[in-house]
């Protein structure tokens, strides 16, 4: 195939932003859901406006708003106190908020009106399928992955029913509560028909191991993932650290998916706020570190919460090739943060790396938390990409392409050793 060689600098910078902007996307992590999950899906103006980022910003010009009387609320009314709030009683520079008036205008909408009115209405002619269809063709990602606990209950009654889901939604295996509740977590177990007891015996493993071998394979789920507070710690001689080494890796080594841990809550610091209530805390490298060496066969996905903890995260993965390391999570997924941490993987990692997920909430939220990591990672590349032609060496364009094509979900397919299903 003939090399087409990139000739100078504004050459790359133009080449890298439009190969940046038609790249798919795998987004590795979301807590979207298909559309055989009815309501578990939200989209709309009202469910982008009281997303819990929102709502907790919202609180903060509300010292006399009783969080009952807000709780007491309908999403409507939630939506105009956000709307006035946020976005008419002060300027929406906040990334929330911002991300808010980027999906309306990439929808089109004449975001100077501030006419919630009207988003509304354009909102309501739309039909859950064709708005799927539009988001994912507006925002160039090609699949999600959800986020599938069966443990929430609205969840789990859908997972009997459903078949083959949506190719552009991919399953993970989420099990918080077996990790982080064992002493409530074992008594549902055994309500379900799992031997098990609360006393970690290989009793009790084994049950573990067949409930998790059960939603594998109900699920085909690309990983099993947890969420963990900022005090995990491994090896650890807890329930926690026992069921990790006695049913979690061995079940991930017998079906060959990745365990992802995502390190660093608060859960709940201020419970009034309910899932906007979570704060951030620094948490231990040295314990992924163990992790990934004790267990050299087993892939670990791992993102973490606490800035201070992103430097340590990219060398621990330069130590291990069976971790591997994603997004800016959360707390992180700011552009100050998102150019700070990409640079500091990119100069550590080169491409063995997957630089952002979104965790949409909202289906629409893909719009913007997408469009905004696109334009700094792109940032980012034409820098490093320019210190290397500044040496000499040359920059094919096909070579660019494979490159961004890795960052945006290549590299983590490769790491699971499977092929992206949404190209054939
Ligand atoms: O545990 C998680 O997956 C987190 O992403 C939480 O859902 C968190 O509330 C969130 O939405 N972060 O973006
Ligand atoms: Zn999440």
């Amino acid at each position: 195939m003939y090399h087409m060689a990139i000739q100078n600098k504004d050459q790359l910078q133009t080449f890298v932003k439009e190969t940046i902007r038609t790249t798919p996307i795998t987004d590795i992590h979301t807590h979207l859901f298909s559309e055989q999950f009815g309501d578990l899906l939200l989209w709309g103006i009202d469910e982008l406006l009281t997303y819990h980022y929102l709502v907790a910003e919202t609180f903060r010009f509300r010292p006399e708003l009783s969080y009952d009387e807000f709780w007491a609320m309908s999403k409507r009314e939630q939506a105009d106190l956000v709307w006035k709030t946020l976005f008419l009683e002060h300027s929406p520079y906040s990334e929330a908020c911002r991300g808010v008036l980027t999906v309306l205008n990439r929808l089109g909408l004449d975001v100077s009106s501030r006419d919630l009115e009207s988003y509304r209405s354009y909102f309501a002619s739309k039909s859950t399928s064709e708005y799927i269809d539009q988001i994912f063709q507006l925002s160039n990602v090609s699949t999600v992955c959800m986020t599938n606990d069966p443990f929430v209950d609205a969840e789990r009654e859908r997972w009997e029913k459903i078949g083959q889901t949506d190719p552009r939604f991919n399953a993970a295996l989420r099990i918080d509560p077996l990790l982080n509740q064992w002493e409530t977590t074992w008594v549902k177990l055994k309500q379900w028909g799992y031997d098990v007891e609360e006393q970690m015996t290989d009793r009790t493993f084994e049950g573990v191991r067949s409930f998790l071998r059960y939603w594998i394979r109900k699920m085909n789920p690309l990983y099993m993932a947890v969420s963990l507070t900022h005090d995990f710690r491994f090896p650890e001689s807890s329930p926690r650290g026992l069921i990790i080494e006695k049913c979690i890796v061995p079940v991930a080594r017998e079906f060959d998916i990745p365990f992802a841990l995502m390190i660093g809550t608060k859960r709940r610091v201020n419970p009034d706020l309910r899932e906007a209530g979570d704060s951030v805390g620094l948490s231990d490298v040295r314990s992924v570190e163990n992790l990934c060496a004790a267990y050299p066969d087993t892939k670990f996905l791992c993102t973490m919460l606490a800035r201070e903890n992103q430097h340590g995260l990219a060398v621990a993965a330069r130590k291990f090739r069976n971790l591997h390391v994603f997004g800016c999570w959360w707390f992180l997924n700011n552009p100050s943060l998102i150019e700070e941490i990409t640079r500091m993987r990119f100069e550590l990692l080169g491409l063995s790396v997957t630089p952002q997920h979104s965790d949409c909430r909202v289906l629409d939220q893909l719009l913007y938390k997408w469009d905004h990591s696109r334009e700094i990672i792109a940032k980012v590349l034409i820098d490093k990409y320019s210190d290397l032609m500044d040496t000499g060496w040359r920059l094919e364009e096909d070579e660019i392409r494979r490159d961004v094509a890795d960052l945006f979900g290549g590299s983590f397919w490769s790491f699971l050793g499977r092929k992206d299903p949404a190209k054939g």
